[in-house]
């Protein structure tokens, strides 16, 4: 037996200890200690035998990192037969999670016990995988194929109660594992129970209705996303097939989506997930203690990240200019927090919003330990709400900005403790959006960093670190590959083109759908902060400012890109001589869907590149994870860089050369890039 898994016995039970840390993965050396534990129960005189986890899980799945390795033997499928096949009974016991190939040992197996708080699930397609080890011929033999229907393409899990209601494990208990598979194996061996083989179960009957629905779901929800349409058709054929045949053919499924560029991309965004927040520079720093969190501003952003806070479990003191302010701030957020009830996130708002404190004086911030001001954009104003944090907050507390571009450098200077100082770049709306740029100042301390990451973590959202420059990471790309999409409006295209194109590269909007809905009066705003320092080869939208005058801010005025007679918008036409007057007697060409995504994503690149090249970005999968969580960039693309590794560098860069010759302005080249080319190398070397 291998080190992974032990074999022990009390009395008549067997138990089979799978110890595989952090989360008992099913690598090679766990796969074999499996087999030859089965083995040994096989050939002993134990009457009955147990598979339990060791820590806190029953078992995570599959090693994801052997995935893209040649696989080595025993393979799960098989382990999973020999332990189906066992002439003896088996039992998984399962505490915590028992998800994808862990499931698969747990279906394996002949009774299933599950604890409470344990989670039975299939995350595959999150992968850009289905079930590879008869998952998806076991589960719809023992639930019905609705339950695997619900489960499998969404990358879902069930609860043990739920697991025991649609007949995926036999018993629910509480306490300590060991402890109750034993009684649970006991009480199998007074009932005279036998092995009992799921395989062996006849094939579960074919629901077209459901199979038409789940399909029809799935087209439309998984947008570009092959697997989740792929594991509906591996539960169809359980419908059909008999066991062996069926998990021969979920097998072929299962490797033809290993080679597809979506599993390496998914993959690469699990690894970047963890990746994100570990940061050489903050090892052994301890962050500061948070118990409290001050608010500074009530309105659309103030709100959402006070909603955050209060959903952590932390209070929060609110800071409004006046009392109807206040008022108006307290109300937002509790509207947030009904939402959140009839969403099933939140079982009762009220003791969520008792923690919440609305006041009208700065004095109120004294105590708290961390500061979060959502304020107007403006220096100024910023500056001065930073001036009076200083002058009330304790020694050691945290202030920190939600700018999403502006300079915070400067506004830690207006302090007298710049080393307290951070950004905290919050995504509207903020208790939604899983993104946090954490804007770091050279003169942040390291533990004002560490804080920051910390509370990202408890406020359960994706931390990335980033650099101090006009819109850091994520709004300075964006600003770069709107540009791109301007440029191509003057040289041809309709923004009803370019946001179809975006959408079909796997967006779940284009740029111009997505100004509507944020508001076209922000990008005006913007054009007129930067007008003062704008250089004169800059594009500027003209039509966009027509648009402005004429009153059209998007989805809020009924009329921008889109006319909203239904929430989804049709064209608005009344555009296109605002269009054409911008485009004067320049030559005009067609774009293709294409072309436009080839424009487009260059110029995500191409910036991005920039970004990590000047160190805003540390490394290339914090761009990855901030396009992804931030900006809506497909997960199965694993974000533009990845992206940009999976189509080559060079072809690339030779695109950008070529359109640099017409407009060198906008596609100055990015020395990152070039370099990457020039050595042969990708942007996943500098992970
Ligand atoms: C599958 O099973 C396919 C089969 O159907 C067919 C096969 C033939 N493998 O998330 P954490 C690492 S597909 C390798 O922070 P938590 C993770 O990178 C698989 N490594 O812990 C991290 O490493 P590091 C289906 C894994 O307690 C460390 O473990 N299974 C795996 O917050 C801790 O991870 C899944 O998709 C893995 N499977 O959450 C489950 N899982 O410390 C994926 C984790 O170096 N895993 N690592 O950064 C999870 O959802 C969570 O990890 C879990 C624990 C809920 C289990």
């Amino acid at each position: 037996m291998t080190d992974a898994v032990r074999y022990e016995r009390e009395g008549d039970v067997a138990l089979i200890l799978i110890d595989n840390p952090p989360v008992n993965a099913l690598g090679h050396a766990v796969r074999q200690g499996l087999w030859q534990a089965v083995d040994r129960f096989a050939d002993d005189d134990a009457r009955i035998a147990v598979i339990l986890g060791e820590g806190k899980l029953f078992l995570g799945g599959a090693d994801i990192s052997e995935f893209g390795k040649t696989p080595l033997e025993p393979h799960l499928p098989d382990v999973c037969t020999h332990i189906e096949r066992c002439p003896k009974p088996v039992v998984a016991a399962i505490h915590g999670p028992a998800l994808g190939g862990g499931c698969e040992v747990a279906l394996g197996a002949h009774y299933r016990l599950a604890m409470q708080g344990a989670r039975l699930g299939f995350p595959e397609v999150h992968l850009g995988l289905i079930p590879g080890a008869g998952g998806s011929q076991r589960m719809p033999r023992l639930t019905g194929v609705g339950p695997a229907l619900d489960m499998m393409p969404a990358g879902g899990s069930v609860s043990a109660e739920q697991a025991l209601k649609i007949g995926l494990v036999d018993r629910v208990a509480t306490g300590d594992v060991r402890a109750e598979g034993l009684r649970f194996a006991q009480d199998l061996l007074a009932d005279g129970a036998g092995p009992r083989q799921t395989g062996a179960l006849p094939c579960p009957a074919y629901d077209a209705e459901a199979f038409d629905a789940a399909r029809a779901l799935w087209t439309k929800k998984a947008r570009g996303e092959v697997a989740p349409l792929v594991a509906i058709d591996a539960i169809e054929v359980a419908t059909k097939l008999d066991y062996d045949a069926g998990v021969k053919e979920e097998r072929r499924l299962f490797f033809s989506l290993m080679e597809t560029p979506q599993r390496a991309g998914m993959i690469h965004a699990f690894f970047n997930d963890r990746k994100v927040s570990k940061l050489p520079e903050l090892d052994g720093i301890a962050p500061r203690a948070v118990d409290s969190v001050g608010v500074i501003g009530g309105g659309t952003m103030g709100a959402g990240i006070a909603t955050a806070c209060l959903l952590a479990g932390l209070p929060v003191t609110l800071v409004e200019r006046d009392e109807a302010s206040a008022d108006k701030a307290r109300a937002t957020i509790a509207g947030y927090l009904s939402a959140a009830v009839k969403r099933g996130k939140l079982a009762d708002a009220a003791p969520v919003l008792a923690r919440l404190k609305t006041v009208t004086n700065y004095a109120e911030l004294g105590p708290v330990d961390l500061a979060i001001e959502a304020v107007f954009e403006d220096m100024g104003v910023k500056k001065d709400v930073f001036a009076r944090l200083d002058a009330v907050m304790k020694p050691g507390a945290i202030l920190a900005t939600n700018t999403s571009y502006l300079d915070v450098t400067e506004i830690a200077a207006a302090t007298s403790r710049p080393s307290d100082v951070i950004g905290l770049h919050f995504f509207s709306p903020a208790h939604v959006m899983k993104l946090l740029e954490v804007v770091v100042p050279d003169t942040t301390a390291p533990d004002v960093t560490a804080t920051a990451f910390a509370l990202a973590k408890r406020l359960k959202k994706t931390a990335v670190k980033a650099g101090v420059c006009d819109g850091f990471i994520g709004n300075r790309i964006l600003a770069t590959y709107r540009g791109a999409a301007d440029r191509m409006i003057l040289d041809g295209a309709s923004p009803w083109e370019i946001d179809a194109a975006i959408k079909a590269f796997g967006l779940p909007m284009g740029p111009f759908e997505m100004g509507d809905l944020a508001g076209l009066d922000i990008g005006y705003m913007t054009r007129q902060r930067k007008a003062a320092t704008r250089d004169p080869r800059d594009v500027v939208p003209t039509w966009a400012d027509e648009m402005y005058h004429e009153g059209w801010l998007g989805q809020k005025t009924g009329r921008g890109y889109y006319t909203y007679a239904d929430r989804k918008g049709t064209p608005n036409e009344a555009i296109l001589p605002m269009i054409d007057a911008a485009r004067g007697d320049r030559p005009q060409r067609t774009f293709t869907p294409e072309d436009i995504q080839r424009f487009y994503m260059a110029a995500m690149v191409h910036e991005a590149a920039k970004v990590v090249g000047e160190g805003i970005a540390a490394r290339p999968l914090d761009v990855d994870v901030t396009l992804l969580y931030g900006y809506g960039f497909p997960r199965w693309r694993g974000g533009p860089l990845h992206w940009a590794d999976s189509v080559g560098l060079p072809a690339l860069l030779a695109d950008i050369q070529s359109w640099a010759e017409t407009d060198r302005y906008f596609w100055q080249p990015a020395p990152l890039l070039q370099q990457l080319v020039a050595e042969g190398r990708s942007f996943s070397d500098l992970n």
